[in-house]
């Protein structure tokens, strides 16, 4: 029987486990990786207290692209850790400055058919240009980098049949948007999500990772599209034609589900607050005030992406009424935008210039005004994300941005007449003077890694006990994401690695009173509903709970991502057998689970709720390597215990 791509790219990568026994565990070769600053300050640290002299992928590399704030020395000093970090142990360092790690990596590194993992959960953007990339916790990411396998439940395949072509002012976007109003943010866990079909051929590679890595959104594993003749012209384009292989599934292939989208029926769409799957056509909210227009995001920020905006701002101005934002995703659009006069339209409209960075997307600056309409061409707009607790962002494609920029309504682009026409460059500007390479191993060996004062030690965990009696500290609803447990934004980002500091905001969006009530109570369980810990791949939303001493969190349901987090810092994940039980058990109970170690033998563990009186099962379905974690006390001591035999 013939293979899907993703199947290929999995055989091809294979360490250990039956690729033919969706979600059982298998372990692959990474070939390459990346971090960003938010996450990779503690990925290094964790990367350090392995011992490893040096990086044993094809490629590692270190990008400042979230915390370019530096309102203060913390920043400053992480990215002066990473730098020198970097530098002594082989992995290249891309500067502040120089872009979005996703943008980056898919115009100078990423490679058709290899295998990514990367600290930032839109790590599969590279999807767009045929590589198998995965977003990861930072301790995985330092694992990959010292030469471990990466672990993940085999996938069940998605196949998105796209036929057609899009129509003028409708967008790559739109596709993401309307995958997402059809299959919502749980729709993908637990599968890959690959794009073929004839209507491919007719999308570029910064549409088609604009795809790849809203998929993330949908709780898939990845996406991925066929490596063609387009991701051959982008790769020629960007000087590295060398990189170049073609890759396709075969065309007997076994799906699990098929989904076919023409791409002439659709529609500008638009997510409403507070779900990225909130979706409805953009012209249904005709005539909805907007205050804020940001573009930019490792989304909506390729040179194309930029050059629409240009063009249809040429000649004319914003509305007053509206405050805009433009963050090209790197150095390269960023310049060639200037070399074009592109650049100068952008300026002319009215619009703000910001840095090559994520910048609003996380909350770094640019955040909305009180109760503020902001329409971003983001990927996310979770609640208080922006950073103005009652901001309402919607999520749309840059024409749709801007058409609504300038009536300061929101707006149907198609509305606004004739799409002028781009024209994209044959090649690109390559300049990677802002990517420093690492050390030779001599050299190394002298250099001297610098540490800020900002930076403390990580949370002790401690192995699963078979008993754990603790209060229900925090009972939480569905879809609950690592932005509520562990939030970002300016003021609290740059103290990613202090997490003793970071522990006073965790779960603010929910209960501000949460960190001092778990403090209180030595050891705790929190309760959430399905789609527990979606969104980013942050592993603070475990490492906190973990300072805060959370040992068991139970829910109807996780997100891939966030429970190997759990995991790998020692919480135990259990779910409901029956999610019903989730509305009996109240916060402020008295928990007791017993049987924990026979449970993860047999798949079940014994909840009883000792002031209401009554027990319930649980369900523990964990691989013997997520046991052998979860008793050592997560992957750290794991993986010590491991290199001593
Ligand atoms: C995000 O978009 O939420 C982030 C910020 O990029 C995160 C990583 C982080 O929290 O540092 C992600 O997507 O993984
Ligand atoms: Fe940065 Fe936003 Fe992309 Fe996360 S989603 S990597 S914050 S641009």
């Amino acid at each position: 029987m013939g293979m899907t791509l993703a199947e290929k790219i999995i055989k091809a990568h294979l360490i250990e486990g039956d690729m033919s026994v969706p979600g059982s565990d298998i372990s692959l070769k990474i070939d390459q990786t990346l971090t960003q600053d938010a996450t990779g300050t503690m990925a290094y640290l964790e990367f350090e207290s392995m011992g490893v002299e040096r990086v044993k992928t094809e490629r590692s590399v270190a990008y400042i692209d979230h915390n370019t704030l530096q309102s203060g020395f913390e920043n400053a000093d992480d990215h002066r850790y990473i730098q020198s970090v970097a530098k002594k142990h082989g992995i290249w360092f891309s500067r502040p400055g120089n872009g979005i790690c996703h943008q980056v990596h898919l115009e100078r590194f990423g490679k058709p058919g290899k295998t990514l993992i990367g600290s930032d959960s839109h790590t599969p953007t590279g999807g767009g240009i045929g590589m198998l990339a995965f977003g990861a916790g930072g301790l995985d990411v330092a694992v990959a980098m010292g030469g471990g396998a990466y672990h993940i439940a085999m996938p069940k395949m998605i196949k998105v049949v796209l036929t057609g072509k899009l129509r003028p002012f409708v967008t790559a976007k739109d596709v993401s948007l309307e995958l997402l109003r059809y299959l919502s943010v749980k729709g993908g866990v637990g599968y890959i999500v690959e794009w073929g079909g004839p209507g491919i051929k007719t999308l570029t590679v910064p549409e088609r990772a604009t795809i790849t890595n809203m998929g993330t959104e949908l709780g898939a594993t990845t996406s991925i599209f066929p490596s063609d003749e387009v991701t051959r012209d982008f790769l020629r384009a960007e000087g590295r034609e060398e990189d170049y292989t073609p890759l396709a599934s075969d065309p007997d292939a076994k799906y699990d589900r098929v989904i076919e989208i023409d791409l002439a029926a659709l529609e500008p769409m638009i997510a409403c607050p507070h779900s990225p799957d909130n979706v409805v056509p953009v012209s249904s909210l005709k005539g909805v005030k907007v205050d804020q227009v940001c573009i930019g995001s490792c989304t909506n920020s390729s040179l194309r992406d930029m050059l629409k905006a240009a063009a249809i701002l040429k000649g004319k101005t914003i509305d007053p009424s509206v405050s805009m934002s433009v963050s090209p995703g790197s150095k390269q659009v960023l310049s060639m935008l200037a070399d074009s006069g592109a650049l100068t339209d952008i300026l002319a409209s009215g619009a703000r210039l910001l840095e090559c960075a994520c910048g609003p997307c996380i909350g770094m600056g640019f955040s909305p005004n009180s109760a503020g309409v902001s329409l971003r061409t983001f990927n996310r707009n979770f609640e208080g994300r922006s950073g103005t607790a009652d901001g309402k962002v919607y999520l749309v494609s840059p024409e749709t941005a801007v058409a609504s920029a300038l009536t300061g309504y929101i707006t149907d682009p198609r509305t606004l007449g004739t799409m002028p026409g781009i024209t994209m460059p044959d090649s690109f500007r390559i300049d990677d003077s802002a990517v420093l390479a690492p050390a030779s191993p001599e050299e190394a060996k002298d250099l001297e890694v610098l540490r800020g004062p900002n930076i403390k030690p990580f949370p002790e965990s401690r192995p699963v006990t078979d008993t754990i009696s603790a209060p229900l500290v925090l009972k939480v609803g569905d879809n609950i994401t690592t932005d509520h447990i562990m939030p970002a934004g300016a003021k609290i980002l740059p103290y990613r690695s202090n997490i003793p500091y970071l522990s006073q905001f965790c779960f603010g969006v929910c209960d501000k009173t949460f960190p001092e009530r778990a403090k209180e109570a030595g050891q705790s369980i929190v309760v959430g509903g399905s789609n527990y810990g979606q969104g980013s791949s942050r592993e603070h939303a475990a490492l906190v709970p973990l300072y805060l001493g959370v040992r068991c969190v139970i829910a109807k349901s996780f997100a891939r991502i966030h429970v190997a987090n759990l995991i790998n810092a020692g919480i135990l994940p259990l779910t409901f057998e029956d999610p019903a039980d989730y509305d009996r058990i109240d916060q402020g109970d008295a928990l007791e689970l017993t049987g924990i170690y026979a449970g993860m033998e047999n798949g079940t563990v014994l909840l009883t709720d000792k002031t209401k009186g009554f027990s319930v099962p649980l369900s523990c379905a964990f691989t013997s390597r997520q046991t052998a974690m979860l008793k050592a006390g997560g992957l750290l001591p794991y993986t010590r215990e491991q290199a001593q035999g």
